[in-house]
C-alpha cells in the first residue's frame, strides 16, 4: 500500500520532510515560502511585458521572435529580467529555497530560457490552456529539473490555475501524437507531446489530480517528468500571470544550450 504523504506545506517544515517528500511524490506545493514584494515588483513587470506584446500584436508589429512565445502566453525570457541585473534577480526571488534547492540539486543552476511568465486568459482564446504533458518532452536529456512555479496573481479559484497528476513518474513518456523520430523541442506545437485525460485514466488508473488553490507567496516545486496541464474551470473569470522557473544540476547541463545562472554555493550566502 502506497504511505500517504502529505504535499502542502509551510515554510517552517523541517528540510528533512521537504526532501522527503520531494523524492517520494516529484511534486510539493510551499505556502508562503517567496517574499510578496519581489512577486508584486514583478507582477509589474511582466504586466508591462503583455501590454507591449498585446498592442504590437493588434498592430501587426510583434517580432517574428516573440510570435511564438506569444502563442503559447509567454514574453521572452529576457522580459522577466532587470536590465541592470539580468542575471540574479530571478535567483534572489528564490532565496528562501535556497537551502532545499541546494539538497536536492548538485549545484543548482537557473536555467535562463526556460525561466519564464506565463499568462492564462480564462476565455483561452490566443493563450490557450496547456494539455497534459511532461516538460521532458522539450527538456530532455536534462534531468532532472525542478520547475518552481509560482503565482503573481491568486490562482485555481477565480483564475486558472495549475494541476498535477499524483504519480511520481520515473521515465519519460512517448506522446501518442509525437511523429515518428521527430525530436520534440522548446516551441513545438503543445499538440505533439500532449496527452489525453484518457491516457491518463488508463495508464494511471489510480493516480488523483490535484489542482490547488494558490496565492501569491505559494511556490510548487515539481520535476519534470510529472504530468500536468493548466487548471481552467468555465466558472473562473480572471487572468493569471505566474512565473516558471527551472533549476538543474550544473554536471547535468553541460551542454545545455542557455545561459545558466547559478545559485550562490553556500547555504548562508
Ligand atoms: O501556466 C500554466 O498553466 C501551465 C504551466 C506549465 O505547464 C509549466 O510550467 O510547465
Amino acid at each position: 500500500m502506497t504511505e500517504f504523504i502529505q504535499a502542502d506545506f509551510s515554510m517552517d517544515t523541517e528540510l528533512e520532510i521537504l526532501l522527503a517528500v520531494l523524492n517520494e511524490r516529484g511534486f510539493l506545493l510551499l505556502r508562503q515560502a517567496l517574499p510578496i514584494k519581489s512577486l508584486q515588483t514583478l507582477y509589474w513587470k511582466a504586466l508591462q511585458a503583455y501590454n507591449r506584446a498585446d498592442f504590437l500584436h493588434q498592430q501587426g508589429n510583434l517580432p517574428h521572435a516573440e510570435k511564438l512565445f506569444y502563442q503559447y502566453g509567454h514574453v521572452p525570457p529576457q522580459a522577466c529580467y532587470f536590465p541592470q541585473d539580468p542575471y540574479l534577480a530571478l535567483v534572489q526571488l528564490l532565496k528562501p529555497l535556497w537551502p532545499l534547492l541546494q539538497a536536492c540539486i548538485t549545484e543548482p543552476v537557473l536555467i535562463y530560457q526556460n525561466s519564464l511568465f506565463r499568462r492564462q486568459m480564462p476565455e483561452a482564446t490566443f493563450s490557450p490552456a496547456l494539455p497534459w504533458h511532461q516538460d521532458a518532452a522539450f527538456l530532455s536529456p536534462l534531468n532532472p529539473v525542478w520547475n518552481c512555479w509560482c503565482p503573481l496573481q491568486d490562482c485555481g479559484k477565480d483564475a486558472p490555475g495549475i494541476e498535477l497528476l499524483d504519480f511520481n513518474i520515473k521515465e519519460k513518456l512517448t506522446p501518442p501524437q509525437q511523429p515518428n523520430k521527430h525530436q520534440i523541442k522548446a516551441g513545438d506545437p503543445y499538440d505533439l507531446y500532449a496527452f489525453s485525460e484518457q491516457f491518463l485514466t488508463s495508464h494511471f488508473p489510480n493516480a488523483s489530480i490535484w489542482s490547488p488553490e494558490m496565492q501569491v507567496g505559494d511556490v510548487l516545486l515539481f520535476h519534470e517528468r510529472i504530468l500536468h496541464r493548466t487548471a481552467l474551470q468555465p466558472s473562473m473569470h480572471k487572468s493569471r500571470l505566474s512565473l516558471e522557473m527551472r533549476l538543474v544540476a550544473k554536471e547535468n547541463a553541460q551542454n545545455c544550450d542557455s545561459l545558466l545562472i547559478p545559485l550562490p554555493g553556500t547555504r548562508n550566502a
